[in-house]
């Protein structure tokens, strides 16, 4: 008979992606531009299922049964535009493409667009996990048709990890909507690590404390609200030795973090949108800094002025661990509810619908963002379809009241200390700003009215209004003024 899917692209992913879809049952056709990709699969693990290889995507395609389903598994951007080029030329009215790269969402909204009007049906989606959960069980995240998800959903659920009984995969939304979900999971990723990572710097700071000993704390926080995959790995890094030189390993690490751009284009998209992403953006930005090589030894040869005294003492030391950890919950409450924040505003701008409960769903398992915490994403969306910000939902509104007074005091540390916490303090300043009655923001109209005649509202009656500033100071009605 003919395969279910197809898989081409067999690097590192593609390959194990190709082999859980075998793994499941399902006859998988396989093929590489490289041929021997292909050979070296079916020869060192032919014997875990069905695979159906090709050395030509002709012969790829014809192997499938239709309406055919392939799976683009290649490096993003022009490599997936080749594939897709000549592979659209073998197919037919209602196959389905999938592509299970790192897309940029505006490219899959284009190819989406180019592929419907030859009657294709074209998916891009999130593959979360990386190597292993390709292989063991990725979160998905399909964007696309609705109708191709009725043929495509079923192997997808199948081959996605399953947390509670709940494959961690759904349908997401129209053309670009799984791509961009899964960027958002990527920026919300580096979010997590930020705050993780000041966690850290100031504990170390603060207490003196060992990475051995810190990551004794961490595995401690694993057991409660904290508990997540990022949090474990913390422990289990913190606690690695190097082999060479038996010092903890996170001291023989060069501390310039470097990235791929997910996280990036999550910021861009968010400055596009006019969505407030400052815990991702401050990521984002760390990392930048921490690159900044040149710049930085400048710095420390010359010296630059900070505080005196390094280290907390007696009643100032004291409860602080847990003090941090607070801050850190709190902290993680506003990353991710800035990020569902960006979702919301670019489903409503492309008109994509999606159902943010099950985006915390599937990203419990697969996911480097899997944590507990998810499950409290859920509740709050399952409560309130429409609720404004995670913020207002009951359990993170009372979590965040209750960590407040001790993410305040890690704030205010931070700052005596000189300990840089950009992920921290961002996060209280969003949070604080979105509580206030009145903001500045009134000072900043004023200003710009003056130097722009940008014009402003009031607060007391309708319309739009501008100071006659160079004149007797009066002021005008504008959006009368016209008619
Ligand atoms: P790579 O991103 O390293 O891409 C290598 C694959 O692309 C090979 O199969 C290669 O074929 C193929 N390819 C290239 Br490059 N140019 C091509 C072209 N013009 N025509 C046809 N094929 C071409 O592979 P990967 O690391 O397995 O990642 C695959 C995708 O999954 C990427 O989009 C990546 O961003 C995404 N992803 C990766 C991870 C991860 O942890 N690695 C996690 C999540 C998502 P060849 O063998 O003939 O050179």
């Amino acid at each position: 008979g003919l395969a279910d899917v197809g898989v081409t692209g067999l690097a590192v992913m593609g390959r194990n992606l190709a082999r859980n879809i075998a793994r499941h049952g399902h006859a998988v056709a396989v093929h590489n531009r490289t041929a021997s990709r292909v050979d070296e699969l079916v020869a060192e693990h032919g014997d875990e299922g069905d695979f159906r290889p090709s050395h030509s995507l002709e012969d790829f395609v014809a192997s499938l049964a239709k309406p055919r389903r392939v799976i683009i598994m290649v490096k993003a951007g022009k490599a997936t535009d080749a594939v897709i080029d000549e592979l659209v030329p073998l197919l037919e009215e209602g196959d389905i493409v999938v592509d299970a790269g790192n897309a940029h969402y505006e490219d899959t909204r284009r190819r989406e667009h180019d592929l419907r009007e030859r009657g294709l049906h074209f998916v891009g989606t999130g593959v979360s996990g990386g190597e292993e959960g390709a292989l063991e069980g990725p979160s998905i995240m399909p964007g696309g048709s609705r109708e191709s998800y009725e043929a495509l959903g079923p192997i997808l659920e199948d081959i996605a990890v399953d947390v509670d009984g709940t494959p961690c995969c759904t349908y997401v939304g129209p053309d670009g909507a799984g791509h961009f979900v899964k960027m958002v999971h990527n920026g919300i990723e580096y979010a997590d690590m930020q705050l993780i990572a000041e966690a850290y710097d100031l504990l170390r700071q603060g207490l003196d404390l060992s990475p051995a000993q810190l990551a004794d704390v961490f595995d401690e926080w694993n057991e409660g609200d904290l508990e997540s995959f990022l949090v474990e790995i913390t422990a289990r890094v913190l606690r690695h030795e190097d082999a060479s030189t038996g010092k903890p390993f996170v001291d023989v690490v060069v501390d310039q973090a470097e990235q791929k751009g997910t996280g990036r284009w999550t910021v861009q998209s968010a400055l596009d949108l006019g969505v407030p992403v400052t815990g991702i953006a401050e990521a984002v930005f760390a990392r930048a800094l921490s690159g900044a090589a040149g710049q930085r030894k400048a710095v420390l040869d010359r010296g630059l002025a900070g505080p005196s005294g390094g280290r907390l003492e007696g009643a100032d030391a004291e409860g602080f661990v847990d003090a941090v950890r607070q801050a850190l919950y709190a902290s993680k409450v506003v990353a991710y509810a800035q990020g569902f924040d960006q979702i919301t505003a670019a489903s409503q701008e492309y008109g994509w619908d999606i159902d943010r409960g099950m985006m915390a769903t599937i990203w419990r398992g697969g996911c480097i963002i899997r944590a507990r915490f998810l499950d409290r994403i859920k509740q709050a969306y399952d409560k309130d379809q429409h609720l404004a910000s995670l913020l207002l939902d009951d359990y993170f509104a009372e979590a965040v009241a209750d960590a407040q007074d001790a993410w305040r005091r890690v704030v205010a540390t931070a700052v005596r200390l000189g300990v840089p916490a950009p992920g921290f303090s961002s996060a209280l300043a969003y949070y604080d700003g979105l509580r206030r009655d009145r903001l500045p923001a009134a000072l900043v109209q004023g200003l710009r009215d003056l130097f722009g005649a940008h014009t402003y509202r009031r607060v007391d009656a309708e319309g739009t209004y501008h100071v006659l500033w160079s004149e007797d100071g009066s002021e005008e009605r504008q959006d009368t003024q016209d008619q």
